[in-house]
């Protein structure tokens, strides 16, 4: 083997062991992410700690790998913004803020609590980090185009990324800003929708068919791709597409993301009422246990 051979062969392990390691972390914090949604939904007894764990890898992607923050600083200028338009994920998001450094993990157990700022439904008036407040669903979108366009004016390399459901693909405000997001040709914005399924009401294709979701996007002029929501070398890889995508064309990114509602904890996966979770007092210590178990065995592998 000559020496360039060499160097290029060890250039390609190095690579090989940093993706490895990359998804091996992001996958520890998306762990994280559910165990504190879990010790969060045990404050309360009930919650929506299904969604919290089917989008947890999601969260983690976000938060511990694409996000440019400061935890010290939360409104620091320079930030990427993270528009969580659905305020009943708000667990969720409080177990990435967590992980993130931006809310004291002790605070947690404050969540739903009179004087906490860790409200049920996510308010951006309360809680450092929370952008918006996002429980009338349907409105994210719209508001990330106009931060997208203004960070553009402002000569910001600020990223937009807007977390949305699948419940909110059935309001008119999502498409409308949708076309307004290609027409002004922003690239500095990418929205992620949490395709689990499942609404309020029952499951998605018996309230509303929003299906075929992904030709739906194209059509209105995205990047757009779709993958498994709980699969972190997916989810990586096409942030990495997104980014490359943005830079080169200027065009809006979406990731579709089917998830799977209470993922990582067995007991709760099979539930049939999913929306809204009540979970037995001795239940939530044999949920962290599942999901425990459930990492391990997959790290191990
Ligand atoms: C504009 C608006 N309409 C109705 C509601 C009531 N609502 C709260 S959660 C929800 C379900 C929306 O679907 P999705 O977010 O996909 O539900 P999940 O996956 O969390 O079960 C509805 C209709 C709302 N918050 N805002
Ligand atoms: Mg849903």
């Amino acid at each position: 083997m000559t020496a360039t051979e060499e160097a290029r062969m060890t250039a390609t392990q190095e690579t090989v062991a940093t993706a490895a390691e990359r998804i091996h972390n992001v996958s520890a914090a998306a762990y994280r992410i559910r165990h504190h949604a879990l010790n969060m939904g045990e404050v309360q007894g009930q919650g929506y700690v299904g969604q919290a764990l089917g989008a947890a890898d999601m969260l983690a992607a976000v938060y511990a790998d694409q996000l440019r923050f400061q935890a010290a600083d939360p409104e620091w200028e320079g930030r990427d913004r993270f528009l969580l338009s659905t305020g009943h994920y708000a667990i969720g998001h409080y177990a990435a803020l967590a992980e993130a450094g931006i809310v004291p993990v002790e605070e947690l157990e404050t969540y739903g609590s009179d004087d906490s700022r860790l409200p049920m439904s996510g308010m951006s008036t309360y809680t450092p980090g929370m952008e918006i407040s996002g429980g009338s669903l349907g409105h994210g979108l719209t508001i990330a185009v106009g931060m997208a366009l203004g960070l553009r004016y402002q000569g910001s390399t600020a990223r937009v990324y807007n977390f949305l459901s699948d419940g909110e693909l059935d309001e008119g405000s999502t498409w409308e800003a949708a076309m307004g997001a290609h027409h002004h040709q922003l690239g500095n914005l990418t929205a992620m929708v949490d395709i689990n399924a499942l609404q309020a009401d029952g499951k998605t294709d018996t309230v509303l068919r929003t299906e075929p979701v992904t030709e739906k996007w194209e059509s209105f002029g995205w990047y757009t791709q779709r993958v498994d929501g709980n699969n972190m070398a997916e989810l990586l890889q096409a942030f990495d597409n997104a980014a490359a995508q943005a830079a080169a064309v200027g065009r809006p990114s979406v990731i579709l993301c089917d998830t799977k509602v209470g993922r990582g904890v067995p007991l709760l996966e099979e539930r049939e009422k999913a929306h809204f979770m009540r979970i037995e007092e001795h239940e939530w210590q044999q949920c962290r246990e599942q999901l425990t178990a459930g990492y391990e065995g997959r790290a191990s592998r």
